[in-house]
């Protein structure tokens, strides 16, 4: 079951600058940072808020390692903005196989590493009205 935004991923040229940004004019701090080289993204969460579950809601500031990558083709397609939105749940294994077999295209066979220890797996925009999905089983839920 799905209960929460993990969070909402925003593709940027330059992470220091876009962090600089949230800070200034909104008071978010970076809770945390890291480089997933799988995925090809440096990235910083920023902790909104936590939620009844004992998660969190983040900002995730993604910005491209390689020009290849999802983010990297992305941002030269369209530029910086909302790049996905991501749902949490207790069990991405069967969440993402139960959208499945309604026929939207889950892109990975099994979840993989996401940011802070989670497992994530994506849906492909095209079948979910042009919103690029993840879905998210955090390090704390597992
Ligand atoms: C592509 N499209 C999108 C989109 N990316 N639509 C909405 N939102 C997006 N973010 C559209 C694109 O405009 C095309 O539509 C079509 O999909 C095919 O796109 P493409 O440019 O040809 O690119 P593909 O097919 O090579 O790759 C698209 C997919 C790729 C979605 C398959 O981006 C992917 O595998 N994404 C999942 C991984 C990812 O995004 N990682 C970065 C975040 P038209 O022009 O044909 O109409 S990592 C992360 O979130 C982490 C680590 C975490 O949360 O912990
Ligand atoms: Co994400």
């Amino acid at each position: 079951m799905l209960t929460r935004i993990d969070h909402i991923g925003i593709a940027c040229f330059d992470l220091d600058k876009t962090v600089e940004f949230y800070r200034a004019t909104y008071g978010f701090e970076v809770f945390h940072t890291e480089v997933n080289e799988e995925q090809g993204v440096r990235e910083a969460m920023l902790r909104i808020n936590g939620t009844d579950d004992g998660g969190s809601s983040y900002l995730q500031l993604l910005e491209p390692t390689r020009e290849d990558s999802a983010v990297g083709k992305w941002l030269a397609k369209n530029g910086q903005g909302v790049h996905h939105i991501a749902f949490g749940t207790a069990d991405v294994d069967g969440d993402a196989a139960a959208i499945r077999d309604k026929g939207v295209r889950v892109l990975y066979d099994e979840p993989r590493t996401g940011s802070m220890g989670s497992r994530i797996t994506f849906l492909h925009p095209k079948d979910c009205h042009g919103v690029l999905t993840e879905l998210v089983t955090s390090a704390a839920a597992r």
